[in-house]
């Protein structure tokens, strides 16, 4: 797979080259590259934003700029295009699993108070565009929300994450939150590990999981349950 990340703070993605998805770029299992906007100005300053038209507070990003990035990096094959915003529809599991399986992803991280709107349309003719927010609340740019897409989606790749048994008990995952998990010592500053985890039987380990998944998730995610 290939994803093109396009900020105006490209060393943000350095520690996408860390640990599995760095692993899966030296393997070349996934081609990931990163560019700075303003490689693709033309002005002295290297200017990417502007004043918005119908007046409000701060700045907007200039099309132009976006609009050369696109044509060198959204070429032949119809890439999708995610621009990170907080008014896209959220990303969830299913949207990480749902774009996994394309070939070629482009993200574009705005800034200051976002992007000229007509770049979403213009983009529309190079591939398929989709807007998503990472969650409820508001972040200053794109970066940190493409950093956690990427990785979401990057572990979904074939050959990415190392022991594909994990993958598989996730996607067999019930919706409720995990169970918590233990290693040695069997007692810690005078806590000890759950008895029945040591006990060998197999089926009250299991039923016991289960029953810390449902109390947890009725505990704290309460609306997964609905
Ligand atoms: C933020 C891309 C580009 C900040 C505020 C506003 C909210 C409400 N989950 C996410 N949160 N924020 C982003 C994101 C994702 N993905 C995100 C971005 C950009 C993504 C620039 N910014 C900064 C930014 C405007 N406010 C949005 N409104 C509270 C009602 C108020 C207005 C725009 C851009």
């Amino acid at each position: 797979m290939r994803i093109d990340v396009v900020s105006i703070f490209p060393s943000y993605f350095d520690g996408l080259t860390l640990s599995l998805l760095g692993k899966a770029q030296d393997a070349g299992i996934l081609d990931l590259r990163t560019h700075d906007l303003r490689t693709w100005t033309t002005d002295r300053h290297r200017t990417v934003d502007d004043t918005p038209y119908g007046g409000g507070a701060g700045m907007v990003m200039k099309p132009e700029p976006w609009g050369q990035a696109l044509d060198d990096l959204a070429t032949g094959d119809r890439p999708t295009i995610i621009f990170p915003s907080p008014a896209g529809e959220v990303f969830t599991q299913a949207t990480a699993r749902e774009l996994a399986d394309r070939d070629h992803l482009v993200f574009g991280c705005g800034r200051y108070e976002g992007i000229d709107e007509r770049v979403f349309d213009y983009a529309a003719e190079l591939g398929e565009v989709r807007l998503i927010s990472l969650g409820d609340y508001v972040l200053n740019g794109g970066e940190v929300a493409v950093m956690a897409m990427v990785e979401a989606i990057g572990r979904l790749i074939p050959g990415v994450v190392g022991n594909p048994e994990s993958l598989v008990e996730e996607s067999h995952e019930d919706g409720l939150l995990e169970y918590p998990s233990y290693t040695k010592p069997s007692v810690w500053r005078d806590r000890a590990v759950p008895e029945v985890l040591l006990s060998g039987n197999h089926g009250a380990i299991a039923a016991w999981r289960s029953e810390q998944q449902l109390e947890r998730t009725r505990e704290r995610r309460p609306d997964l349950l609905d």
